[in-house]
């Protein structure tokens, strides 16, 4: 055992407070504090590579429970500490917050969020060995239980246990968590793994490898576009309506902002931030920055290119944010973390910093890549082809006025099946539609040109409104198919039925529900056998029975409502179906209505 002197007794004292009260320190004693420790050990080894010195760090997971990190950086320093008078490598593990690169010139930034840094995983753990290579020397310290050196040292260094080449530089850290105070300390190689993907994606050009010696599993994570790769990895079973992630860096002052980010089809929005590469769940500043930047933008680029009108409010954030899956990463030299798990940006630099280098450079790349930027405006537009004029009322009352179109259809529209091209061009509802779409008919149609995104049929859900459907997407398939194999067109789906309805179980409960169909509402019947009962059911005849509230909810919200993607097998049923309908043959006309059951059924019996 080691002697001690006067200063190294202050020391224990205080790795004895982190073993006293290791929640204060990391959180929790269980499995989420025990990989703390991991973090907290790797976080150093990728400050070195942030400072420029390290581009490879490798784990290994021990057969006796042990972990290894290893990094190929400079090297803890092992030369004799100014103050404390021991090796600084010493300092670094068993002083508290030694480790901690808060205002330290040494690193420009730090990833030790928690900054509670390498002698409080020592403090937790039953064994540590640090090994350092530096200067052609390999160095060698070891703990046991808490942060007790066991090594003595050489005149009033380190001892040297091997030799390696000058070049052959870094550090490597063996820890076994002690059992004593986790409730847990068998490390997760799933968890592990998650965190050095994304530490990989975070870190653009750094290798890390992991290696488990209790399955022989390796696997080595190393992203050479970084953060734009991190999105097409989140992207990668989604739709994205751009090929490419866009990639956006640049620095103001002292903070490097970059972004990443893709559009799919989708409503959802996904953000993730990440400061010194540490997630901040919360948000916070750069998150704000990154919207106001984003919606200004784009709003400014609506204007311009005509999706906006004069008249027209500017679209909200929301609006903007349809489908977008972006990170937000920013290197802070001085980030400060708030709220309660410490997980929100709170500087208000970094919202001026990431709102300018965004706007800025987003604006450069939209420039010079305008068919993505309308790709992203046309994804906000959509319109609504709707049938009558009472029902279109209602629909514009209730739509999101900025993103959604109406076009209201007064009279009935033109077979064109039976209709010469002449008569079926000067057919006041197809020309409304033509104008509205912007993209032409026939050999001039060019999708490009297409003003929406989605082109929504909406009828009522009888057979006067199947009919309509019907005639439509027979135009859509004659004289611009393109639509259809593109996917743009959609039948918007209207409940059929608003159900009141009670549970009874421990207490009673008045419900409703929207329900799309007999089998919904046959499911809601069974369920209730075992305890409810179904108080008043109203089925809706039309879209004109439902006020812009209830219509909103359950039919125009892109986030509550049913849309039917329109395939072309479908508009060549409906061709045929055309073909069927105008003619004079009686019976099989009277079977395609039995059939078509979700339009007909009810209208039939009455
Ligand atoms: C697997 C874990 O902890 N790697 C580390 C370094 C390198 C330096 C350093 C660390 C100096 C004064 C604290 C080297 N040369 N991997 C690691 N690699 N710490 S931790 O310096 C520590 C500071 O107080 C280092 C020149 N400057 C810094």
């Amino acid at each position: 055992m080691a002697e001690y002197n006067g200063s190294q007794i202050v020391v224990l004292e205080g790795l004895e407070a982190v073993r006293k009260r290791p929640g204060m320190y990391i959180g929790s004693t269980g499995s989420k504090g025990l990989h703390h420790l991991v973090w907290e050990i790797l976080d150093n080894g990728i400050d070195e590579h942030l400072a420029g010195y390290c581009s490879e760090i490798n784990i290994t997971l021990q057969k006796d429970g042990g972990i290894t990190i290893v990094d190929h950086g400079r090297g803890v320093p092992v030369d004799i500490h100014p103050t404390k008078k021991i090796p600084t490598a010493r300092v670094v593990y068993t002083i508290l917050h030694a480790g901690g690169k808060f205002g330290n010139s040494v690193y420009k930034v730090s990833g030790g969020l928690h900054g509670v840094g390498a002698s409080v995983v020592n403090a937790l753990s039953s064994h540590m060995i640090v090994e350092i290579k530096r200067g052609g020397n390999v160095y060698r310290d070891e703990y046991k239980d808490g942060g007790h050196p066991v090594t003595k040292l050489v005149d009033g260094l380190l001892p040297v246990v091997g030799a390696c080449k000058k070049s052959d530089t870094g550090t490597k850290v063996t820890f076994y968590p002690d059992p004593t105070i986790f409730e847990t300390v068998e490390f997760k190689a799933e968890t592990i793994c998650k965190r050095l993907k994304e530490i990989a994606f975070l870190n653009r050009g750094l290798t890390i490898t992991f290696t488990d010696e209790k399955t022989g599993d390796t696997r080595t994570y190393y992203e050479e576009h970084g953060i734009k790769s991190f999105i097409s990895y989140i992207n990668r079973d989604a739709t994205p309506l751009h090929p490419e992630p866009v990639y956006i860096s640049g620095e103001k002052g002292d903070i490097e902002v970059e972004v990443a980010f893709q559009y799919i089809n989708d409503y959802t929005e996904q953000i993730n931030a990440y400061c010194n590469r540490i997630n901040v769940v919360d948000g916070g500043t750069l998150v704000t920055g990154f919207k106001t930047a984003l919606t200004r933008v784009l709003n400014s680029y609506a204007r311009e290119l005509g999706f906006l009108k004069e008249k027209d409010d500017n679209y909200d954030g929301k609006d903007v944010r349809n489908g977008l899956v972006a990170i937000v990463s920013i290197k802070h030299p001085d980030p400060q973390f708030e709220g309660q798990t410490k997980t929100k940006l709170g500087n208000t630099d970094a919202k001026v910093a990431v709102d300018e280098v965004f706007a800025a450079e987003v604006t450069r790349w939209f420039d010079k890549n305008v068919e993505v930027l309308r790709t992203i405006l046309e994804n906000t537009c959509e319109v609504y082809i709707v049938e009558g004029d009472s029902a279109g009322g209602t629909v514009k009352t209730a739509r999101n006025r900025k993103t959604q179109a109406v076009l209201p259809l007064r009279g009935k529209i033109i077979n064109v099946e039976k209709a010469t091209l002449e008569k079926i061009l000067q057919n006041n509802e197809i020309k409304s539609m033509i104008a509205a779409f912007g993209c032409g008919i026939g050999d001039e149609f060019d999708i490009n040109k297409l003003r929406y995104d989605k082109i929504i049929i909406l009828t009522d859900a009888d057979v006067d409104g199947g009919h309509i459907s019907t005639l439509l997407l027979t135009f859509f398939y004659r004289f611009m198919p393109e639509l259809i194999m593109e996917g743009k067109v959609y039948r918007g789906l209207p409940p059929l039925y608003k159900v009141e309805y009670e549970k009874t179980g421990r207490r009673k409960e008045k419900l409703s529900a929207y329900l799309m169909n007999d089998f919904e509402l046959e499911k809601l019947r069974k369920e209730l056998e075992h305890g409810g009962r179904i108080l008043n059911v109203q089925r809706y005849k039309g879209l004109g029975e439902m006020d812009a509230n209830q219509l909103w909810e359950t039919t125009l919200d892109p986030e509550h409502r049913v849309l039917a993607q329109i395939t072309i097998g479908d508009s060549v049923e409906a061709d045929e179906t055309t073909q069927l309908l105008m003619g004079s043959a009686v019976p099989p006309r009277r079977e395609f209505i039995m059939q078509e059951a979700r339009y007909a059924t009810l209208d039939l019996q009455a």
